[in-house]
């Protein structure tokens, strides 16, 4: 069992309000990246806010430490409650945000593999799992790994224990979401929910996975 974490990848701030609330009673966090945030700014954030759903914010932050705190500072500061943050800049980058999130109570997660089939050229061969154990070394909450490979999932399982992993690639790239909910903490959803011609009814339908399924 696991969260159903809504990708809201729109770029049309009115169409994202009106999918995130009718999504709402069926999701447990909403996850915002640049699509909706170049488009709309990043106080969206707060106009969401009234959800009361965990929101994460998907920048995939890969930059310097003194860049990546800026970058983390500005995210919790307009309400967001994680961050997503790429793992391979290293360790001192990796720390900046995993020292932000905690400094507001928030979260942090590190990319240690991508979903696409292009993520095997650089994230495969030991990388993803040296990612994996720095992000732990950091203290991060958890680590993204993909949804389209359960295998390497249950490889990244051994490193991170108990600590989080969301799970990227349900629908739309080919995973398959009861499989991956049996060994992810978090399924994250994008086109398969927003692209639906009824986003509720397809957040809906994801109910038997979840963790905290409605009475
Ligand atoms: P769909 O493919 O439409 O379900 O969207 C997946 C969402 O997860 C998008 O917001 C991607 O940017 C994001 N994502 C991946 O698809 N693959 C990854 O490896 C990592 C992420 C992510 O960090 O969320």
């Amino acid at each position: 069992m696991a969260d159903l974490i809504l990708a809201l990848d729109v770029t049309d701030k009115k169409h994202a309000l009106k999918i995130a609330h009718a999504c709402a009673p069926h999701i447990d966090a909403i996850k915002l990246g640049y699509p909706l945030i170049l488009s709309c700014g990043l106080p969206v954030a707060g106009e969401l806010e009234r959800l009361d759903l965990p929101l994460i914010a998907d920048f995939k932050v890969a930059d310097i430490p003194n860049t990546n705190r800026l970058i983390a500072e500005q995210v919790f500061e307009a309400g967001f409650s994680s961050i997503i943050c790429h793992g391979f800049t290293g360790r001192d980058s990796i720390q900046a945000c995993v020292d932000v999130a905690a400094d507001f109570g928030g979260a942090c997660f590190v990319v240690a593999e991508m979903s696409h089939p292009g993520a095997t050229a650089f994230f495969h061969g030991g990388s993803a799992e040296k990612i994996a154990t720095l992000a732990m070394e950091c203290g991060a909450d958890g680590i993204i790994a993909p949804a389209t490979r359960p295998d390497r999932v249950k490889v990244l399982r051994k490193i991170v224990k108990k600590r989080k992993i969301l799970s990227p690639g349900i629908g739309a790239q080919g995973g398959d979401a009861e499989v991956v909910a049996t060994i992810a903490d978090g399924i994250i959803v994008g086109r398969a929910i927003y692209g639906a011609e009824d986003p509720a009814a397809a957040a809906e339908s994801f109910a038997c996975i979840r963790t905290r399924p409605l009475p």
